[in-house]
């Protein structure tokens, strides 16, 4: 059996953690697994969880370490035997040594984008409340403006995308990744990526993901929208 490889990305609030966690998906067929789809997902579906964390994610706190790892940790119980990547988790300490405890990751990929870049991307964001299907105005703009791609309804634009919230958020992203960033890069498996546009970002993840796992057709792939 090929040798499981297992993978998170890490960044600030719209650095393009999904879009690139997409295209890793799709080139190296591997699980995704977005922490923002799975809170969505249960708030959408009213679950116990989901009830309890809708405050959190709808003013973009960070919603307790104890309810990420009971949402996180048994969805890769059930993936043992796969390789898979993670999308949004581990983002905070305790989290990071949670997931310890299940599986030792293989690399971590840190997005660095700059403030600027940050507060444009998420000023041009719209987004399907009732899926989280997130459009950007310049980047992957909707079939029609205003509405959603698959189900024709409204988009809306989040209050948390104003610049001052925003401002606040990536201090806090910061403050609280740094202990994360440190251990990973203290086991020699974090990788860094600088820059502004996704699209030059990709082709060096790529590159360094063609090395570390070979190329799987992406008919395994479970799609998800982040
Ligand atoms: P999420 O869902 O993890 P965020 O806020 O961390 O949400 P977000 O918004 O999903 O991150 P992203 O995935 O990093 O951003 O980026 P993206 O969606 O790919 O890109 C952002 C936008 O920019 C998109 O519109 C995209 O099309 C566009 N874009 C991408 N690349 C480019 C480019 O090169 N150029 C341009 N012009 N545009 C581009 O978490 C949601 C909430 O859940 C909770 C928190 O409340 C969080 O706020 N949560 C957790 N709480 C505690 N612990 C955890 N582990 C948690 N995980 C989630
Ligand atoms: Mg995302």
């Amino acid at each position: 059996m090929a040798k499981l490889f297992r993978a998170a990305i890490m960044g600030p609030p719209g650095s393009g953690k999904g879009t690139i966690s997409n295209r890793i998906a799709q080139s190296f067929g591997l699980q995704y697994l977005s922490s923002g789809h799975y809170l969505r997902e249960s708030i959408a579906a009213n679950t116990e969880a989901g009830v309890l964390v809708r405050n959190y994610v709808e003013r973009s706190m960070l919603v307790p370490d104890d309810v990420m790892t009971r949402l996180m940790l048994p969805r890769l119980e059930h993936l043992i035997g796969h390789s898979w990547l993670l999308d949004g988790f581990p983002r905070t300490l305790s989290q990071a040594q949670a997931l310890s405890n299940l599986c030792q990751l293989d690399l971590v990929i840190s997005l660095n984008i700059p403030y600027e870049t940050l507060r444009e991307r998420l000023s041009d964001r719209w987004i399907h409340p009732a899926s989280g299907r997130v459009y950007n105005m310049g980047f992957n703009p909707p079939r029609v403006q205003g509405k959603d791609d698959i189900t024709g309804e409204q988009l809306i634009q989040h209050d948390d995308d104003k610049p001052e919230a925003l401002m606040a958020r990536l201090r806090h992203y910061k403050d609280v990744a740094k202990p994360v960033i440190n251990l990973y890069k203290s086991q020699g498996i974090l990788h860094s990526f600088s820059g502004t546009d996704t699209d030059r970002i990709w082709p060096y993840i790529n590159s360094l993901l063609s090395t570390k796992i070979p190329m799987q057709p992406s008919d395994s792939v479970q799609t998800q929208t982040p």
